[in-house]
């Protein structure tokens, strides 16, 4: 029972964070999550940029991007880690892309990304 209840919550979040993704349109269609709307309003500011490089072994996104104002950097292009590696199979290199950075125990982490309109 208890198992059941945690399993249900684990696949609630990987469905949220494949939702974040994907574009909009798409993701509505498929999840109206209410609960989980807290959680992105709280997230960090999307900044625009160009993905550059994808390194998909590793975890990584080199991004051309704007100036990210909640990390007080200026344009530039540089590599991220991302949050979570299933994030990187829904944008390809040369993409504009919509996308949250932070700091996640030092390291500066793609928390979250998209596709540009
Ligand atoms: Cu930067």
């Amino acid at each position: 029972m208890v198992k059941e209840m945690k399993m249900k919550r684990f696949a609630c979040l990987l469905l949220a964070t494949v939702a974040l993704a994907v574009p909009a349109a798409f993701a509505d269609e498929e999840h109206n999550h209410d609960k989980h709307g807290a959680q992105a309003a709280s997230a960090a500011k999307l900044t625009s940029g160009v993905v550059r490089k994808i390194d998909k072994a590793a975890g990584k996104i080199s991004i051309a991007h704007d100036p990210i104002e909640n990390l007080g950097m200026s344009k530039m292009t540089m590599v991220f880690r991302a949050k979570e590696p299933g994030m990187l199979d829904a944008v390809k290199e040369g993409d504009k892309v919509n996308f949250a950075a932070d700091r996640i125990q030092g390291v500066l982490t793609v928390t979250r990304i998209e596709a540009a309109k």
